[in-house]
C-alpha cells in the first residue's frame, strides 16, 4: 500500500512538472476532517453589464450576462474558489475539471482542480470556439498562455491535463468569441472547491493541522474594454484565513467578499 501511494505521488510529480506537486504525496488520511462555509457579499451587489455578442449571433444570441460576479438572494456568492494551503500529504484528487463551450459559455464559469488531476476542454456548440488559457503568476507582471486550442467541431474534447503545471488562476478566453470568459483554477493539492450556487463549499478528508485557507475570487469592478472589445474587470480579490482541523472534526470558515 505504501509503495503504491508513493508510485502514485511520484507519477504525479512527473505529470505536474517540477513547479508544483513535486512534493504532494497520495496516504490513507484515517481521520480526516472538514471544512465547509460560506461565501458572502457585503452590502447590495452591484449590477454588471450584459456583454455584446459580435460573432456567430444566429448561434450565440445578442449579448450574454457577465458571470464575473453572481450573488444569490441569500447574498451567497457563487464561482469562489476556496484553496487550503500548504497540503503536503494526503488524499488522492477527486476532483476531474471538464469545461464546455455550450451556447456560447463556458460551463463552469469557475473551475478548479489540481495540477495533474483530469482536465478538459470540450466544445459542445455548432460553431468553433477557440479556448485560450493564460496563466497569471503571482508577483509577476504579465500573462504566460498555457494552453491555446482551436474546437472547430462540436461534441470535440481536448484534454488539457498535462498544461497545468502550475499554480495560480487561468483566465480562460475564447479567441473567436470576446464576450466568453472563465477561470480554472490550478492548485498544488486536491485541497480545493468552489462554492455552489448558494455560495457554499465543502471540503473533505484534511490530514488533522493547522491551516491557511485562501479564498479567491475574479474582479467585477468594469474597467472598460481591451483592445479587442473585451470587458476588462479590476483585479482579483484575495483573502487568507487560518483554521484547525481537529481529527475527524469539522470546522467552519465563512468568507465575505466586498
Ligand atoms: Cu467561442
Amino acid at each position: 500500500m505504501r509503495t503504491r501511494s508513493v508510485l502514485a505521488g511520484a507519477l504525479l510529480a512527473l505529470v505536474a512538472g517540477p513547479a508544483v506537486a513535486a512534493a504532494y504525496e497520495i496516504a490513507p488520511v484515517p481521520d480526516g476532517g472538514s471544512l465547509r462555509g460560506m461565501v458572502r457579499f457585503a452590502g447590495p451587489p452591484p449590477r454588471l453589464e450584459p456583454i455584446a455578442v459580435t460573432k456567430n449571433r444566429d448561434v450565440c444570441g445578442d449579448a450574454k450576462e457577465s458571470e464575473a460576479l453572481v450573488v444569490e438572494p441569500g447574498r451567497g456568492v457563487r464561482g469562489t474558489v476556496v484553496l487550503i494551503e500548504g497540503v503536503a500529504r494526503g488524499k488522492k484528487p477527486e476532483h476531474e475539471v471538464l469545461i464546455e463551450n455550450a451556447h456560447c459559455r463556458f460551463v463552469p464559469h469557475v473551475s478548479a482542480v489540481m495540477a495533474g488531476a483530469r482536465a478538459r476542454v470540450k466544445n459542445a456548440d455548432p460553431v468553433l470556439h477557440d479556448t485560450h488559457g493564460l496563466l497569471a503568476v503571482k508577483g509577476v507582471q504579465g500573462r504566460t498562455t498555457v494552453f491555446n486550442l482551436a474546437l472547430p467541431n462540436r461534441d470535440q474534447v481536448i484534454d488539457i491535463t498535462k498544461r497545468l503545471t502550475r499554480a495560480g488562476p487561468v483566465h480562460v478566453l475564447c479567441d473567436a468569441h470576446t464576450h466568453m470568459a472563465a477561470w480554472l483554477y490550478v492548485h498544488d493539492s486536491p485541497y480545493l472547491a468552489v462554492t455552489d450556487e448558494a455560495g457554499r463549499y465543502r471540503i473533505d478528508g484534511i490530514p488533522p493541522g493547522r491551516y491557511t485557507v485562501t479564498m479567491w475570487h475574479e474582479g467585477f469592478t468594469p474597467k472598460g474594454k481591451d483592445k479587442d472589445g473585451r470587458p476588462v474587470y479590476d483585479e482579483p480579490r484575495s483573502l487568507t484565513r487560518g483554521v484547525t482541523i481537529a481529527p475527524s472534526g469539522t470546522a467552519t470558515l465563512d468568507f465575505e467578499l466586498k
